[in-house]
């Protein structure tokens, strides 16, 4: 009897045992006799004492030698009858995984309106954000807004800059033609805190507020297009939200024109209330103030407008006293996840070492990490699908010899920027700033296994 190994994608003949009755008995016949798959055929005793199929049964052969002997021990999840479908309507994680939370940072004054709460990147794979895990930020609390009220206002700041201007329902915006794409949420205060030389503990703390999603929504071109926007005399647009933070944001038109969208899908359902439901915008590779949520109007003028979020919030104080302002792009940057501060490794031997990587301009072209705090550099492997204004995960194989060491990663984008050390940073925009700090994080790795946050270079 031949069948298939869904793992290796070789034909394999089944084992002997996989016909026995007696498989078990057979098993621990094998292992006295030293026989290398054991464990495979243990398996394939244990499914078939359960009704599994034969692909199940031919499961990971793991090596016999000192494994785990629990592996014979079944369990009740193997004998027994499981649960019927969830009867809740909406899957929730596992709950050995309760401590994968959201979380607020202990360093930061707690409010209940005005807050942040930051993803646990620590725990996140791949380049999604699951959507309960997106990170918030919220300038006066958050609605879940009626999708049947809502409206969409787009006008000119004079009548001459949009012919015809227009308010849209809800469901004429989901009727038009939209598109999905993959994009990164930056705060642009995200790693603030680092600039002054304050250690924040784990990497849930210093980059958690970077999410990434698939959007759907449609162009804002598409919109404005509709609207007989002027684009000779239309220099920006002003963004406003419907919450109470009387948010609103400017963005050049060529913006406007090119990626923005004005989206209502987030990983293939709805956007949740928190992150802008029933209608946010987003503003591909800007900070993430600029991407306003429960989006009521967007303005087309001639001019930056200066509101108080641009004028007052989001500049940037550098060295010589002056302000740095609408430096809206989130420049490329990139952190390893793990291991990372607050983590502890078990002991010497191998390690993947994986991290996520960004840039606000396009896409990522190489990741580097180093061991020794930037002295040696190997290049690590960037995973598909590498998309533009999006995270990258990268991961490189690592033999920790049980040494203290340090590790960081550099990112380079597709203009050929390269990630700067915090110190060059510095020297360009000094210590004053909170926003758009992209520097190289260092995580310490001491003999005893346990990683911490410093500053190096
Ligand atoms: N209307 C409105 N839009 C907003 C905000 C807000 O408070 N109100 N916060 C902004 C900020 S500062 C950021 S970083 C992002 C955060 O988006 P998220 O909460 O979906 O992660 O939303 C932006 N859009
Ligand atoms: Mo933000």
């Amino acid at each position: 009897m031949n069948h298939e190994n869904l793992h290796s994608g070789k034909i394999q003949k089944a084992p002997e045992s996989f016909l026995s009755k007696e498989g078990i008995k057979m098993v621990a016949l094998e292992a006295r006799q030293g026989r290398r798959d054991f464990i495979r055929s243990a398996f394939v005793a244990a499914a078939t004492g359960a009704g599994a199929s034969a692909v199940m049964a031919q499961g990971n052969p793991v090596p016999v030698d000192g494994g785990d002997p629990n592996i014979l021990n079944l369990p009740d999840h193997s004998k027994g009858l499981g649960q019927g479908v969830a009867t809740d309507g909406y899957g929730k994680p596992s709950k050995f995984e309760s401590n994968v939370q959201r979380r607020q940072s202990p360093g930061l004054t707690q409010t209940t309106q005005s807050s942040v709460s930051f993803a646990p990147l620590q725990s996140l794979f791949g380049i999604v954000t699951p959507s309960g895990l997106h990170f918030e930020r919220h300038h006066q609390g958050w609605w879940d807004v009626d999708p049947s009220g809502h409206r969409l206002m787009l006008n000119g700041s004079d009548p001459s800059l949009m012919k015809t201007p227009k308010v849209f329902t809800m469901d004429e915006i989901m009727r038009m033609p939209c598109v999905s794409r993959f994009h990164f949420i930056e705060c642009g205060a995200n790693s603030g805190m680092e600039w002054g030389n304050v250690a924040v503990p784990t990497v849930q703390y210093t980059h958690g507020m970077i999410s990434c999603s698939e959007f759907t929504g449609v162009p804002l071109a598409t919109l404005l297009d509709l609207c007989g926007v002027d684009l000779k005399q239309g220099k920006y647009i002003l963004a406003e939200g419907a919450d109470g933070s009387g948010m609103t944001r400017t963005i050049p038109i060529e913006a406007a024109m090119d990626d923005v969208l004005v989206v209502w899908g987030m990983n293939g359902e709805m956007l949740r209330p928190e992150n802008g439901y029933p209608l946010r915008l987003l503003v591909p590779g800007a900070q993430g103030v600029s991407s306003v949520k429960w989006l009521r109007r967007i303005e087309v003028g001639d001019q930056p407008y200066a509101s108080k979020d641009e004028a007052v919030h989001y500049i940037d104080l550098m060295p010589n006293g002056l302000h740095r302002q609408y430096a809206s792009i989130q420049e490329c940057k990139s952190v390893i996840t793990t291991p990372s501060g607050g983590q502890q490794l078990l002991n010497k031997g191998f390690y993947n070492v994986s991290g996520i990587a960004w840039s606000g301009r396009g896409t990522i072209k190489r990741v580097d990490v180093s061991m020794d705090g930037g002295k040696n550099w190997r290049e690590a492997r960037l995973e598909g699908p590498i998309l533009t204004k999006a995270i990258t995960r990268f991961n490189i194989n690592w033999d920790w010899d049980g040494s203290p060491a340090i590790l960081q990663s550099r990112a380079i984008d597709s203009t050929g920027y390269v990630q700067p050390p915090i110190n060059m940073l510095r020297e360009v925009r000094g210590t004053r700033s909170i926003y758009h700090n992209n520097a190289i994080q260092s995580w310490k790795l001491d003999a005893n296994g346990e990683v911490s946050n410093v500053q190096v270079g």
